[in-house]
């Protein structure tokens, strides 16, 4: 066992830290307030290779391994969960699900520009009435010789409005169940292809989620990734590495509000001494920072188990379970500790704590991840 981060590690972990300060703190309650996307800090993220952390360095990438990713969405998550929100989905389900299932041409194509954030990438599998359920695809792939004509809507897509790339999970032979789903790449422009007006959210009110319309979108056979009736799978297989990406969100998440605690605690004075004084503060403290290092090892197994190319699908909903449940209790906790000026925005930790209940909901609700969890077990 070695639990040492290397050298390269820690300098990823700082790079990341420098870059959450300096460039996506200021601001960062005011693009709450009023919904607006990390334009410019996206792009600077994709500059500095934060878009494509663990793509091949062919295709443009970083070439990292996932313990850097880890870390790097603990340290921007921390400031911003909407700016990281971002950085999860075009990692590690556009670029990784590309360069895993995806042809050459595709990589080439898409994979490049996604690896540097030139273009970023959306994620389309939930809709109106299959979210959990993730088989009952309603959107329709239907067979056309060299096309596929598109038919449906998906739901509640991260980057929706400001994604190039997006890939589609739809239906293409109902009779195959879930093996007659494919995964499309679709372009924005194509024609049919419509994006709706933009949810108005509790948290991450900064990413764009957007619903998503397809009539009769002709989708070149040459943007299907894998074999035909691959798209299910395609689909299970990639949640199971960006569910990494979202546990690591939420320990973000719980950190951030954990890290502004302890400050505020020193600096606040109650009943004569600093709030950091009185035990029920302390006890506070102690139990937010045990449960943010479990959460922490638990993402780390998790990465390691990927970089190590063993088993990650039970690993990964184990963290993702408990970091999102690590990160509500944290927040509101955090929030606690503030007392009154929790309660209002200049304190960053009310809009944490709206931020949390969204790890504990989307790639999978905590839930499904207790299916994922026994069903390994029970093997
Ligand atoms: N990797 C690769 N394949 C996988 C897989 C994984 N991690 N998990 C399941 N599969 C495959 C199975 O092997 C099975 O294929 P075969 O029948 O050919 O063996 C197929 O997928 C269907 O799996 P299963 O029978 O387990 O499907 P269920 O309908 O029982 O659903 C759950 C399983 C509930 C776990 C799945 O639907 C799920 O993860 N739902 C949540 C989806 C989600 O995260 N939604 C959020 C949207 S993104 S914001």
């Amino acid at each position: 066992m070695n639990f040492q981060l290397t050298e390269e590690h820690l300098a990823v972990q700082a790079a990341a830290r420098e870059f959450a300060q300096t460039e996506l703190l200021p601001g960062v309650i005011e693009r709450d307030e009023h919904q607006k996307f990390p334009a410019e800090q996206i792009k600077k993220m994709g500059e500095l290779g934060f878009l494509g952390m663990m793509v091949d360095p062919k295709y443009n990438g970083g070439g990292m391994d996932t313990i850097s990713y880890v870390l790097a969405m603990e340290e921007i998550s921390k400031v911003d969960a909407s700016a990281s929100v971002v950085m999860s989905v075009n990692n590690s389900l556009v670029c990784w699900g590309i360069e895993k299932y995806g042809n050459e041409e595709q990589k080439q194509k898409y994979l490049t520009k996604l690896a540097t954030g030139e273009i970023i990438g959306a994620f389309c599998l939930s809709e109106p009435e299959a979210g959990s359920d993730a088989t009952s695809q309603r959107t329709t792939a239907e067979d056309k010789g060299d096309y596929y004509l598109l038919n449906g809507t998906k739901n509640w897509i991260t980057n929706g409005s400001s994604a190039s790339v997006y890939i589609v999970i739809a239906q293409t032979d109902v009779a195959k169940g879930h093996r007659g789903i494919n995964a499309l790449i679709v372009e924005r422009g194509m024609e049919g292809f419509e994006i709706g007006p933009k949810e108005n959210k509790l948290g991450i009110r900064g990413s764009d989620t957007h619903s998503l319309m397809f009539t009769d979108v002709k989708v070149p056979k040459e943007n299907r990734i894998g074999e035909d009736g691959f798209g299910f799978k395609f689909a299970m297989s990639t949640l199971a590495g960006g569910r990494i990406g979202i546990a690591s969100q939420a320990l973000g998440i719980a950190s951030g509000a954990y890290e502004l605690a302890v400050k505020y605690s020193k600096e606040r004075k109650a009943f004569g001494v600093e709030i950091s004084k009185h035990q029920a503060i302390q006890f506070k403290l102690a139990d937010m920072a045990t449960n943010i290092e479990a959460a922490r090892l638990l993402c780390l197994q998790a990465a390691y188990d990927k970089d190590t190319h063993a088993d990650y699908g039970k690993s990964g909903a184990m963290a993702k379970l408990f970091a999102s449940k690590v990160a509500m209790d944290t927040t509101i906790e955090a929030v606690q500790v503030h007392g009154g000026y929790g309660f209002v925005k200049e304190y960053h930790v009310e809009r944490l704590m709206r931020d949390a209940k969204i790890t504990q909901i989307y790639e999978g609700t905590s839930e499904i991840q207790k299916i994922v969890i026994s069903r390994e077990l029970l093997k």
